[in-house]
């Protein structure tokens, strides 16, 4: 059909063209089976034109604005995704789609994180190297994820264990290191003695690995660090830049830690040393009463005493074992010795005892304190149990006496007994009153303290990127030369952890032995690799410019593509990933070769997915399992592993909601529920079963659930689509359809909404929208049943059929590139507008309602038609011209005429 379309020959041009009434009632099977949901079809079909048209695939475009949404890459595993990983990606998906049909140039790309620990174990499990296995496993994740229908620009497939990204990873390496940010220092590090290798913090998990959960040990070794702690108030500060979940914000400035106060010197008694101390309480000096030292620190051989030596140092073998958790632990009771010892006080000359306890740690301040028992609750612990005396220095009463303390008093009171601050309050400005004072009288000077660590970054492991140092006997540390990069990591039969704590790579004469590129003489590689934490470092803005092979990416790609404006993945990353992220990028920022110093302007974590899992309860003398029920441990529960299944009768199995992963034998695959129900259905149960942030039971009564929706939706579609005219805008509206403004307002009013749940990422309302606008239009569908529509009706059922195409693209992809195909159009709804909201359509109809008291007119109030009744009352008791006579009058009765009138009759 052509030309303009008048109403006058419309209907005509409608019954000429579709009598479909008659078509309706004699379909035939043929045409019934064409108007099928068949899935599995309609979604190989257009899976394969997205893919063969790259309509995914983007290139900078200055014209338009740009919206990078990217989750965090997979370390592709044998197993497979699981629909658990599907809840991450999918609702990223839709919000990408969604920026792209408003008219964002977005770029949603997709790798492997593919060097590190996790890809090595499970290569040396299966006898495999991991760079064969590694691309098998990311095919069969690409493929995955293909079947799902997201919008990855492939294109842009990384992956962090080719030569040609590592490259980059290794001269990123290289800027640190000349910037100083990187070191090879010696420190007692965290020791995994299953994987062999050493752990940075963050990988140490209430004191066990977190890949195989073995108790960490501390072992001194050389390694490699990056000097986190330089930037630990870039870090802190970049936060308020970023909108995080505030939890994930905490947790990360919770473990940089910082803290104010200052260092103070306690010169000790008898000797030359004098011991420095950090506290954030300078305030209590005259209440220090004693001093602690961390069993290892440094000055513990010079400081105790002969008859104390034994003593201290059958402590301090024993503290070395006790994990940092349990020094920290504020349930232990405590425990030290005396060293024998006196320093002196700095503010009133009195000596005082040193101990050593192993509740201050060596890692933290200076590895000393004065302890304040009056003041500070371990300190009081300590001094109760070795008899030590307790000074108060801050009071509530002027009678207060020592000996009522039950407990230290950390807040309250003011000071007593330290001369010019006698009287001060209890509180921030005094702190920073007497660290003016220590500073004048030379007894100390105020500094700040982060609980932040130096990020050991080396792995005596082969599966990593080599770190790009070369060890001269005559010139030290050389750098690799940028154009002697990448060192490649040579491929070996044999690459297992050797055990003694060298990396295998120390083994291969080949890869040890070159000459150094300052002075030519024989040298030795760094035969350390970098862990996998560096790979995701940086791989956000690899994307931006995958292929470059001239430099890590270039300045006009990370201009347009960065910062990230949305990033999605587990919050398990907050205090790893996420730290490192930033510490890599503000380390590039400063070094001038980016221009933004905060990688994800957005993070969203979404919930895990849980699988009913059958397990059995843990035995009285067992250990309690570590499974997780939703965020939290499962304590008399352990999950049977399918290869423990057999060993318990089946009726004795007991079933619990576990986080859904390989190793418990209760994962479900994308690819099964792509065959028995579509993607688009599996994508719509995924945003519609729960907040995104909330954990998800799955059920397959949830996914089939969500398939009748899917399939509802499609026959409704169908049924209407006979109505469709192409030209329904030149349709002009007659003034009588109240019920076609309902449906209107139903369409325009889920456009509005389903737009901005997608934006807040609320996806569960957003389908809800859907099947709320689904409801009217099968409602109208029956009301109209066998009757020809009339011109209103056609011209909105035409509308509604064009619209909800676009409207649930985001959601069902499929489905809807289908409709449109259906509808006459050309190519995918991917590249069409977002429907914009008519406004007027989607207001709610106002009805005026007239105030009278005792019968006159008092007010008007404009209100929306579906207001309900008690409402209106209250609204109309508000009124300020009712309120004047409300003060005076009580109300004996209120008379409503609905839609139209109140009238409050006054006593
Ligand atoms: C005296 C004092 C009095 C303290 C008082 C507190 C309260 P944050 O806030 O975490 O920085 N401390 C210092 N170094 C330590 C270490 N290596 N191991 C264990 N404890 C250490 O904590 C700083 C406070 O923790 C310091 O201030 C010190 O105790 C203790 F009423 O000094 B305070
Ligand atoms: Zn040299």
């Amino acid at each position: 059909m052509s030309g303009q379309l008048r109403p006058s020959h419309l209907f005509t041009a409608i019954y000429i063209r579709i009598p479909w009434r008659v078509e309706y009632l004699t379909m035939s099977d043929d045409r019934l089976q064409q108007s099928r949901y068949n899935f599995q079809e309609i979604e190989k079909k257009w899976q394969q034109r997205w893919s063969k048209s790259n309509l995914f695939h983007v290139e900078i475009d200055p014209a338009k604005p740009k919206f990078y949404g990217l989750v965090m890459f997979p370390y592709p595993s044998g197993a497979g995704l699981s629909v658990g990983h599907c809840r991450n990606y999918i609702p990223l998906d839709v919000v990408c789609r969604y920026k792209a049909m408003q008219g964002y140039n977005v770029l949603q790309p997709m790798g492997w994180d593919a060097f590190g620990q996790p890809a090595e174990n499970e290569a040396i499990k299966r006898g495999r190297n991991p760079a064969d296995m590694v691309p098998e496993y990311a095919a069969n994740y690409r493929r995955q994820l293909n079947l799902t229908g997201i919008a990855y620009d492939w294109d842009r497939e990384i992956n962090s264990s080719e030569a040609e990204y590592y490259r980059w990873t290794q001269w990123i390496f290289l800027q640190l290191y000349k910037t100083g940010l990187a070191y090879r220092g010696s420190a007692p590090v965290n020791w995994c003695p299953f994987d062999k290798t050493v752990l940075a913090n963050e990988e140490v998990v209430n004191g066990r690995c977190w890949r195989c959960d073995t108790p960490v040990e501390k072992r001194n070794i050389p390694q490699w660090f990056f000097r986190t702690t330089a930037l630990a108030e870039q870090l802190l500060e970049g936060l308020t830049k970023v909108q995080w979940p505030e939890g994930v914000k905490l947790l990360q400035a919770n473990w940089i830690g910082r803290s104010e106060g200052a260092e103070v010197e306690f010169p000790v008694v008898d000797n030359s040393v004098s011991i420095k101390v950090f506290t954030t309480r300078p305030d209590t000096l005259p209440g220090a009463t004693f001093m602690v030292l961390a069993p290892e620190h440094p000055l513990l051989d010079s400081i105790t005493t002969a008859d104390c030596a034994d003593s201290v140092a059958s402590y301090r073998d024993r503290a070395v074992r006790v994990s940092e958790i349990d020094r920290q632990s504020t349930e232990r009771v405590k425990t030290g010795v005396f060293t024998g010892a006196y320093a002196v006080n700095p503010v009133n000359g009195e000596h005082i005892p040193v101990y050593i306890a192993d509740y201050v740690l060596m890692g933290y301040g200076t590895g000393a304190i004065m302890a304040v028992p009056a003041h500070d609750q371990r300190d009081f612990e300590f001094a109760k149990k070795y008899d030590i005396p307790i000074k108060l220095v801050y009071v509530e009463r002027s009678d207060q006496k020592v000996e009522e303390l039950m407990e230290a008093l950390p807040s309250g009171g003011v000071i007593t007994g330290f001369g010019e601050f006698d009287g001060l309050p209890n509180d921030k400005s005094t702190i920073h009153k007497v660290i003016r004072w220590l500073e004048e009288h030379n007894a100390g000077h105020g500094v700040v303290n982060y609980r932040l660590r130096d990020w050991l970054i080396s792995r005596q492991r082969y599966w990593g990127a080599p770190i790009p140092i070369i060890h001269c006997a005559k010139c030290g540390q050389v750098p690799v030369p940028d154009d002697q990069l990448p060192v490649r990591l040579p491929k070996v039969e044999k690459y297992e952890p050797t055990g003694t704590g060298g990396s295998p790579l120390a083994g291969i004469p080949e890869f040890v032995n070159t000459v150094c590129p300052e002075c030519g003489e024989p040298a030795r590689r760094e035969t350390d690799t970098m862990g996998g934490s560096a790979c995701s470092s940086w791989y956000f803005l690899r994307y931006a410019d995958p292929h470059n092979s001239s430099a890590a990416f270039s300045e006009e790609a990370t201009r347009y593509w960065l910062p990230v404006d949305l990033y999605c993945g587990g919050a398990e990353h907050a205090v790893g990933h996420l730290l490192y992220a930033r510490f890599w990028t503000k380390a590039l920022y400063n070094a001038g070769i980016i221009g933004f110093d905060e990688p994800f302007m957005k993070y969203r974590n979404q919930g895990d997915v849980l699988a009913y899992t059958p397990g059995r309860k843990v035995e009285a003398n067992e250990t309690a399992g570590e499974e997780n029920d939703g965020g939290e441990p499962i304590q008399d529960w352990k999950v049977l592993k399918p290869d423990e299944r057999h060993t318990i009768p089946e009726d004795q199995w007991v079933w619990r909601w576990a986080r859904m992963s390989k190793s418990k034998g209760n994962v479900v695959t994308p690819d099964e529920m792509a065959e028995s129900f579509g993607a688009d259905s599996l994508r719509l149960f995924c945003l519609f079963v729960a907040p995104y942030e909330e954990n998800v039971q799955w059920s397959n009564q949830g996914i089939e659930a969500a398939h009748k929706f899917v399939n509802r939706i499609w026959r409704i579609w169908h049924t209407l689509r006979t109505h469709y005219c192409e030209n329904w805008r030149d349709i002009e509206w007659v003034d009588n359809g109240a019920s076609v403004r309902a449906l209107r307002r139903s369409l325009h009013q889920a456009i509005r909404k389903v737009g901005d749940d997608i934006e807040e990422f609320h996806f569960n309302t957003a389908v809800a929208a859907i099947m709320s606008l689904t409801n009217d239009l099968s409602a109208f569908r029956n009301e109209l049943g066998n009757n020809a529509p009339d011109s209103n009706q056609i011209r909105f059922l035409s509308e509604a059929l064009e619209t909800i195409p676009l409207l649930v693209s985001p959601i069902m992809p499929h489905v809807a590139d289908e409709w449109w195909e259906e509808l006459g159009k050309q190519g995918s709804v991917f590249s069409q507008r977002w429907p914009a909201v008519d406004e007027a359509a989607a207001a709610k109809d106002v009805i005026t309602i007239v105030v009278q008291v005792n019968g006159k007119i008092r007010d008007k109030m404009e209100l929306p038609a579906d207001t309900p009744q008690e409402e209106i009352e209250k609204l109309a008791m508000l009124s300020e011209k009712v309120v004047s006579d409300l003060e005076t009058h009580s109300v004996k009765k209120i008379f409503v005429v609905p839609g139209k009138l109140i009238n409050i009759v006054l006593n």
